[in-house]
């Protein structure tokens, strides 16, 4: 583990190291990153983070829901927080940033802080969530939920790839299902929430900018969809085939369609084919469906077009259409006052106060930012990554971004407590 040396800030250097040390902490061979919710992984970076969260001055605490969490005092012990952080689960073959930069930023700033020996007129509390992906049970953002105080009762039934529950596994993970609502914060608790996050796309390497602002988060809705045809030999004459992975396929293409006209996002990550032999026509076929855009009504509209439209694919072909939506959240708006502050954290980084303003850009990732909107304000800082390359082992920053990152952000943070209301960027 890295050590710091306390008379000098956690550099960009350290972050990045401990970054690796993180992403060694994986189910996967080979150097493949992936770690879920309540895993063994989970469990060994939590306590890495809680050391470095001490290192940092931090009391330290593990949440009843599993988010691990530290906290530094203001000038006077209670103060409301500004709450900062992001998430250490990761999707399967995973880069090491996404994340995981956001939490190790918010730990080196707090600890740049405390050794400042500067007292703040609030708390400052890091919070390393458990489960923003959504990888292991299908339901995104359920740390950040259990703390904004939004955890459902019906996710306990969700299950994993092994059909192991999530009340099993919280409990095989040494918490108490039924005290999952003692993570639960409230509004009174904190002054505002700031995040740090690779950008997850190619606006800042385009605009040649290491760091930018983000304007709001996209909401995002899940679906689990099921066609049913009817399995049957591969030399069916075309009149008697209800072929259901040829319907998936062109419900998938015709899905692209509609939202490339409509300026949403869809993936369709997830393919299953039963009986899934080369010679059997498919009899079923469940996909994935992640729908997103910046605003709410324009990705619900356009969700009611791709129902009737799967409905329409499959009557034409014979065909049965079931749909689960399986995760949902509101698009998420960050305030102007952390919009400004983070734009002082920015100019103050690269000491531009009369340059050109911050960039502002949407983000359509989702993050834990969109569940702890539903608590407190919401500000979020984007990194510069490579190609905008993300949920891919290739996700890349660079030393001087993650240090123009560190800068900015603790930057934000001490305009945020020298009470600059700064005008919005432009
Ligand atoms: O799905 C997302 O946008 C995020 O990376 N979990
Ligand atoms: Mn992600
Ligand atoms: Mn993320």
């Amino acid at each position: 583990m890295t050590t710091p040396d306390p008379s000098k800030p956690l550099t960009a250097a350290a972050v990045l190291e401990r970054c690796d040390e993180l992403a060694s902490h994986s189910s996967l061979p080979d150097g493949l990153i992936e770690r879920v919710y309540l895993s063994p992984e989970h469990a060994a970076v939590n306590a890495l983070a809680a050391g470095w969260m001490r290192d940092a001055g931090m009391a330290t605490w593990q949440d009843a829901a599993g988010n691990q969490c530290g906290r530094l005092e203001g000038a006077t012990p209670g103060l409301p927080a500004l709450l900062l952080g992001s998430h250490l689960d990761t999707v399967p073959s995973a880069g090491r940033y996404d994340g995981i930069l956001g939490v190790l930023t918010a730990i080196a700033v707090v600890e740049r802080i405390n050794a400042d020996g500067r007292s703040l007129p609030f708390a400052l509390e890091v919070v390393a969530f458990g489960d923003e992906e959504g990888t292991r049970f299908g339901t995104a953002l359920l740390g950040s939920r259990a703390l904004a105080g939004t955890w459902l009762d019906a996710w306990w039934e969700l299950t994993d790839e092994a059909g192991t529950t999530l009340h099993d596994a919280f409990v095989a993970f040494g918490l108490d299902p039924a005290a999952v609502t003692a993570a639960a914060r409230t509004s009174n608790d904190f002054v505002g929430y700031l995040e740090t996050h690779i950008e997850q796309g190619p606006v800042l390497e385009e605009n040649d900018l290491p760091l930018g602002i983000v304007s709001s988060i996209a909401g995002a809705r899940r679906f689990q969809i099921t066609i049913t045809g009817k399995a049957g030999h591969s030399g069916t004459p075309w009149t008697h085939r209800r072929d259901a992975l040829a319907g998936a396929s062109e419900a998938i293409v015709a899905i692209e369609r509609l939202a490339r006209d409509a300026d949403l996002i869809a993936t369709v990550g997830h393919l299953e084919v039963f009986p899934d032999a080369v010679n059997v026509i498919a009899g079923r076929a469940e996909f994935s469906l992640d729908l997103r855009g910046r605003f709410d009504a324009d990705r619900d509209a356009a969700w009611q077009r791709i129902e009737a439209l799967l409905e329409e694919i499959c009557s034409t072909r014979g065909l049965h259409v079931a749909v689960h939506q399986t995760h949902a959240a509101p698009a998420a708006h960050c305030s102007d006052r952390l919009r400004g502050v983070i734009a002082a954290g920015i100019r103050a980084a690269d000491r531009s106060d009369d340059g050109p303003a911050p960039l502002e850009l949407l983000s359509m990732a989702g993050h834990d930012a969109m569940a702890v909107a539903h608590l407190t304000e919401i500000g979020m800082l984007f990194v510069r990554c490579a190609g905008g390359v993300s949920h891919h082992p290739d996700e890349s920053v660079t030393e001087p971004d993650v240090a123009s990152a560190l800068d900015a952000f603790e930057a934000a943070v001490l305009a945020l407590a020298d009470g600059h209301t700064l005008q919005d960027p432009a």
